[in-house]
């Protein structure tokens, strides 16, 4: 049994599973999955045995319980220090916590209108006054992380901060977003990591088909 279990939900459409997965991933730490399928057999209750938030992702380290990804990713972070998920200088990390913070209580419209669903590419969708200018203020925030720190990720290396912002890697392709070519490039890496393509091929296995997260509306 490895030292963390880390429970998550379906791996096509759990986007805020995704994150501190793939940080522990690409941090090489061990962990058992927990996989709960979302919105049926009774989900609720089996994630509270887990977590009194009723919400996945949930990291269980001995007798320390962490629901919600950022902590999670935080706790790792610290946890780790040699695996170096936020950068040595303080003004990148604090850089890094500032984005990581904005997408984890921002973005809602993008969120809401494009739901992450790895499984599926549907360009041409008609895409919301508010999810246009979520996409423009990512765009402009990771061009301008890749000119400060010179690439090829958020901060210069892998960190928490590409974490948080994988799944949106995710929609822009299950969407053919249209992105400038500094945040195209950004988001082929990201796609390209081993623990994506893990993540990728897992969610083609997984056979539950749910509504409310596959695309509804018209194509533009
Ligand atoms: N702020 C939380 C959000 C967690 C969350 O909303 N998880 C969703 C799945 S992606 C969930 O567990 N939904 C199940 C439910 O609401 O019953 C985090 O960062 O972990």
């Amino acid at each position: 049994m490895a030292q963390y279990q880390l429970v998550i939900g379906n791996k096509a459409y759990s986007s805020w599973s995704l994150r501190p997965w793939l940080a522990m991933k690409y941090a090489g730490l061990a962990f058992d999955e927990q996989r709960i399928p979302l919105y049926q057999d009774n989900h609720d209750t089996k994630i509270r045995q887990y977590a009194p938030s009723g919400k996945v992702p949930v990291l269980i380290d001995g007798a320390v319980t962490i629901w919600d990804s950022l902590a999670i990713c935080e706790y790792i972070a610290e946890r780790h220090p040699g695996k170096k998920l936020w950068p040595a200088d303080i003004a990148a990390r604090a850089h890094g916590r500032a984005i990581s913070a904005e997408m984890h209580s921002g973005f809602s419209s993008l969120r809401r209108s494009m739901t992450m669903n790895v499984r599926r590419v549907i360009p041409g969708v008609a895409i919301t006054a508010g999810a246009g200018a979520d996409i423009a203020r990512i765009d402009a925030m990771w061009s301008d992380c890749l000119t400060r720190y010179g690439g090829p990720f958020l901060l210069g290396a892998f960190s928490v901060a590409d974490a948080m912002y994988s799944p949106v890697v995710t929609r822009f392709k299950t969407y053919a977003v249209k992105l400038s070519d500094a945040a195209q490039g950004y988001a082929n890496r990201v796609l390209a990591l081993p623990a994506m393509q893990e993540w990728y091929a897992a969610a083609l296995t997984e056979t539950e088909v749910l509504p409310q997260f596959e695309y509804q509306g018209s194509s533009a």
